[in-house]
């Protein structure tokens, strides 16, 4: 049977949500340009005024923020509330150039935790559940976000940050952790660990874990839940609109249910900013319609991404955003043809390789290079140069007929990629550094 945390707001008719969407809305906009001047010059050079915004089909009629803006406004140009009512700070992984910081007053703590008390739920999570929040504690929004959810449930919660893996697992045996937080790319280390240390998933009293944060395959899914022995769910977030649990997985794992009473998305063409209709692949943007300390309106995410309103099997009304296929920033343009790591992933799991891998791009005589580390089997593992070629050919081949060009295969023996405890760093393009 389907639980639900918030079942009024999770199950709602479309019409009841549509109608508290509505509302925070205008409220928001309200709130946002009398209290923040960077967002009403926007608005004024647009020449939108609050009256004009009725509801969320006048939406698009309101300025875009980018991550530009943010670091334009930082530290404190967005800010929508008084210094003495925000009660935290948290700031981005940096993934993609310079920090951004954002605040939170106690009601926008409290929103956060609400939206990851609803993943954990999804996830099959109750207060008789011990939940391992394996996220870095930080600033990072990762682990201090499902550690308010859990604690919200009312789990037995551990927080133990990412890192040491052996006494995670560890901790994970001693206290009979069920449920798992952490990055997928963590997870898979994780699992192989365990493996590594002589143990099964049947040593393990783990049930579910929550992943996120990076973009992950489904590949990788079937291979963490099988080397954790665990079902694995999707979460999604930003710091720019609070952090994981803006959008969650539920029992069908075919996307993620956006808490859509408090970040109303849409799907823009990242070239020209017009919004897309529903079923069509574009750019992430989010109005978050409840935040108060940091109330970005029609932010940009630059996550790659389509919306869906078919009907969910676990009864849930909230719209789902499928897997983000990655970073409009992460696709990289190579010979002319566009290329997501997440392609390259795909191909290396079912090609029977470990989820471990090191994407070099380069150009060399005015040509792009595509160069691609993988580490061997180790059941497989070989030390004849010519069992060697004839795998890395054989991988190359499939990669080429992925992602349409041929790629360099370079087999590394078994554990020399570094791994991961928080996001992965998959791409090195040294194109940026000449
Ligand atoms: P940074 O932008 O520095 O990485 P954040 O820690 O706020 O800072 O990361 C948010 C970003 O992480 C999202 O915009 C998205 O690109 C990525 N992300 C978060 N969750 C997922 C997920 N479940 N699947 C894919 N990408 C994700
Ligand atoms: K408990
Ligand atoms: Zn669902």
């Amino acid at each position: 049977m389907e639980k639900y945390w918030n079942k009024e707001i999770e199950c709602a008719s479309r019409a009841k949500m549509k109608k508290l969407q509505d509302e925070r809305l205008v409220a928001q906009v309200k709130h946002v340009y009398e209290n923040v001047k960077y967002y009403r010059d926007l608005m004024d050079k647009k020449g939108v005024k609050p009256e004009d915004i009725k509801g969320t089909e006048d939406l698009h009629k309101l300025p875009f923020l980018s991550k530009a803006d943010l670091r334009e406004a930082y530290p404190y140009g967005l800010l929508a509330k008084p210094l003495s009512e925000c009660v935290r700070i948290h700031s981005t992984s940096g993934t993609t150039g310079k920090r951004v910081v954002a605040f939170y007053t106690q009601n926008d703590v409290d929103m956060w935790d609400e939206c990851c008390a609803r993943a954990i739920t999804a996830a099959g999570g109750t207060e008789d559940d011990v939940v391992q929040v394996a996220y870095g504690y930080g600033l990072f929004t990762g682990g201090m976000g499902l550690h308010g959810g859990s604690h919200k449930v009312g789990c037995l919660t551990l927080p133990m940050s990412s890192g040491n893996t052996e006494r995670q697992i560890q901790f994970m045996q001693d206290l009979e952790a069920t449920i798992l937080c952490c990055t997928p790319s963590y997870a898979a280390y994780i699992g192989e660990t365990i493996h590594d240390m002589g143990l099964s998933p049947d040593d393990l009293k783990l049930k579910a874990g929550i992943f996120g944060a990076e973009p992950w395959t489904e590949e990788m899914r079937r291979s963490i839940e099988k080397s954790l022995g665990i079902k694995a769910f999707d979460i999604y977030g930003l710091t720019e609109s609070s952090g994981p649990g803006v959008a969650f997985e539920c029992s069908e794992q075919s996307g993620m249910h956006i808490n859509e009473d408090n970040f109303i998305p849409e799907i823009i063409d990242p070239d020209t900013g017009e919004v897309l209709p529903e079923g069509e692949v574009g750019e992430l943007v989010f109005t978050s319609i409840t935040k108060e300390a940091f109330p970005l309106l029609r932010y940009r995410t630059r996550d790659l991404c389509v919306l869906s309103r078919k009907k969910c099997s676990c009864g849930r009304t909230l719209i789902k955003m499928a897997k983000p296929m990655g970073r409009s920033d992460d696709m990289m343009i190579i010979r002319g043809v566009n290329v997501f790591p997440s392609q390259i992933e795909t191909v290396l799991i079912e090609q029977g390789y470990s989820p471990n891998y090191l994407i070099e791009v380069d150009r060399v005589n005015n040509t792009d290079t595509l160069d691609i580390s993988v580490e061997m089997n180790p059941d497989k593992f070989s030390d004849k140069v010519k069992d060697v070629q004839k795998e890395e050919r054989a991988l190359a081949g499939a990669m080429k007929d992925m992602l349409g060009i041929n790629p360099k295969v370079h087999l590394v023996s078994p554990k020399s990629i570094a791994r991961s405890e928080g996001k992965a760093v998959r791409v090195i393009d040294r194109r940026k550094l000449h």
